[in-house]
């Protein structure tokens, strides 16, 4: 098991595009390990391969009060997004401090292969629902700050540049 160090906005390589997993292996499963140590750890309720510098479509999820539920989703794909809107307060470990309002759709579903390389396919609203786009879109080199307004996307890279150069001084 490790803890892998998760890269921060703005930093180039949160925007680039994840490949597919060919093969559900050991490698994988070691990766998915780590990644929910590393997710729990922190802590936070999703997190993308992108965001500790792995460019393949995994995702860790757990949205359970007693975080004992984990989803580890490789290659998954939202099939169905309802019309239906929720907006919700989202935070990202890649950008901490920030929190806004995005919207998104309310119910989606989803097709994905679990650990041992088997697709299933389930539904999921609230948290869940915001939690895998959130996640979906990093593996697409998207971070959810992209949603907000010129403005504060400039607001956000100043804010969290002035903390990284106080963070180096300390
Ligand atoms: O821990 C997280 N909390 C959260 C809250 C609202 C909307 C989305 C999220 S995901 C975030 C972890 C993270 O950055 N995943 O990529
Ligand atoms: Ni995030």
């Amino acid at each position: 098991m490790a803890l892998l160090p998760i890269l921060r906005y703005p930093d180039p390589r949160l925007h680039k595009i994840a490949k597919p997993v060919e093969v559900v292996d050991d490698r994988i499963r070691t990766l998915i390990h780590d990644m929910a140590e590393t997710m729990y750890d922190a802590p936070g309720v999703g997190l993308a391969a992108t965001q500790v510098d792995v460019h393949e479509r995994v995702v860790v999820i757990d949205v359970s009060e007693d975080g004992n539920n984990l989803l580890a989703l490789i290659n998954p794909e939202i099939i169905w997004k309802s019309e239906e809107t929720q907006v919700y307060e989202e935070g990202c470990l890649s950008v901490p401090g920030i929190y806004d309002e995005v919207q998104r759709a309310a119910r989606i579903r989803v097709r994905t292969l679990n650990e041992k390389g088997e697709t299933i396919e389930f539904d999921a609203d609230g948290l869940l629902a915001v939690c895998v786009q959130h996640e979906l879109d990093h593996l697409m080199g998207k971070v959810f700050v992209e949603y907000l307004s010129v403005l504060k996307q400039n607001r956000i890279r100043t804010r969290l540049r002035k903390q990284e150069r106080e963070a180096l001084k300390a």
